[in-house]
């Protein structure tokens, strides 16, 4: 079915998680929905609010433009707007705003009839989000502990933490991440070249089946993990190397506070090489 078609014959009515018929509608190819609504509001407004911060700041270099949390001994309280309080309603905004966006994506689902993957693997950065500005910040006791919002300026505190701990390679959970991650470009490279080593041939040759894709695994390594398997493959190693990176800074500082070198020494001292 051509695609505009399909889309003709799937776009009715219903599906929504709230609202009913409310914004249960298009415009031109988005839907937009209760949540697109809600969502262009926070999105909207979270702009807003960094312009108004950074238009009393130094700087219009989109490079430099910085917006701070507030100072760490504002503890876990409102802070005035121009020092931290912008901030902490920006968070609040850009939560509001990618939660809007991973219900709106529910709801198309919901409409299609497809299970809720892609949802649930943008829930995954969400958490991830969530750890470093709301969790790791509770769990320390400022709000001060949440990253800035700005692009060079976020790479400074990842830096700043990173050092905070020594030598942040030495974080079991980032080692599993970023283990994670790189496997995850493994994957995507092999499949994407697989997938177009097979479907997209030269002029005059004809498209193969999966079954040359599995047979040139199955020849190569001994084992093909198949169409289906390769995709949840791919989904548990992206979705892993998220989790574990929530899990690497949420235990830097709430759960070990000294250098992360130093918490290899359960391994020096093991009775073993004495
Ligand atoms: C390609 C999908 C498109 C999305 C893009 C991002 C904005 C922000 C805001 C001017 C893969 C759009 C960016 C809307 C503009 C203002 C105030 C996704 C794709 C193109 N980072 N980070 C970047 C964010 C954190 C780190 C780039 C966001 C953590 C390092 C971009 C968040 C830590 C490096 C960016 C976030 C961290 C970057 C490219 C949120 C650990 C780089 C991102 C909401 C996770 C790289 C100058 C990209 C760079 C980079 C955005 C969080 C580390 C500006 C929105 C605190 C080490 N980050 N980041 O392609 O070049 O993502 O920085 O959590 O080296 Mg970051
Ligand atoms: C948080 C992004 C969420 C995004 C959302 C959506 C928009 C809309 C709109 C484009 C999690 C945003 C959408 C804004 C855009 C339009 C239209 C993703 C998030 C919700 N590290 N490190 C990680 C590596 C070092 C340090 C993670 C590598 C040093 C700290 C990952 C190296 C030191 C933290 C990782 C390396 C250090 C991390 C990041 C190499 C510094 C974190 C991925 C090769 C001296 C962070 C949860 C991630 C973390 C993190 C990789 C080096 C410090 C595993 C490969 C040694 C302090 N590092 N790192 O989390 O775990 O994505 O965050 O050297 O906080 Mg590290």
């Amino acid at each position: 079915m051509a695609m505009l078609r399909f889309e003709k014959k799937y776009r009715v009515r219903g599906g929504t998680l709230v609202g009913g018929d409310l914004f249960d509608f298009w415009v031109g190819p988005f839907f937009v929905g209760f949540f697109g609504v809600v969502g262009a509001f926070f999105t909207l407004l979270g702009i807003a609010l960094i312009l108004y911060d950074v238009a009393h700041g130094p700087t219009w270099n989109i490079w430099r433009i910085n917006v701070a949390p507030p100072d760490i001994s504002y503890g876990l309280a409102l802070a005035p707007l121009l020092e931290g309080g912008a901030w902490q309603l920006i968070t609040v905004c850009a939560i509001g705003s990618f939660v809007c966006w991973a219900l709106r994506e529910v709801e198309i689902c919901r409409k299609l009839g497809i299970g809720y993957h892609v949802p649930i693997a943008f829930g995954f950065a969400i958490f991830a989000y969530v750890s470093l500005v709301v969790i790791r910040p509770l769990l320390l006791g400022a709000w001060g502990h949440g990253f800035p919002y700005g692009i060079i300026s976020h790479l400074d505190w990842v830096s700043n933490v990173g050092y905070q701990y020594l030598h942040f390679h030495y974080n079991p959970a980032h080692m599993i991440a970023v283990s994670f991650f790189f496997t995850t470009c493994l994957a995507l490279a092999l499949h994407g070249s697989l997938v177009l080593s097979a479907v997209n041939p030269q002029e005059g040759e004809t498209v193969r089946s999966p079954e040359h894709e599995d047979t040139f695994f199955r020849d190569t390594i001994g084992y093909s993990i198949g169409t289906l398997g390769v995709h949840r493959l791919g989904l548990f190693l992206a979705l892993a190397a998220v989790f574990f990176s929530a899990v690497c800074i949420l235990i830097s500082g709430p759960f070990w506070t000294r250098g992360w070198p130093e918490w290899w020494n359960w391994w020096l001292n093991l009775p073993v090489w004495s």
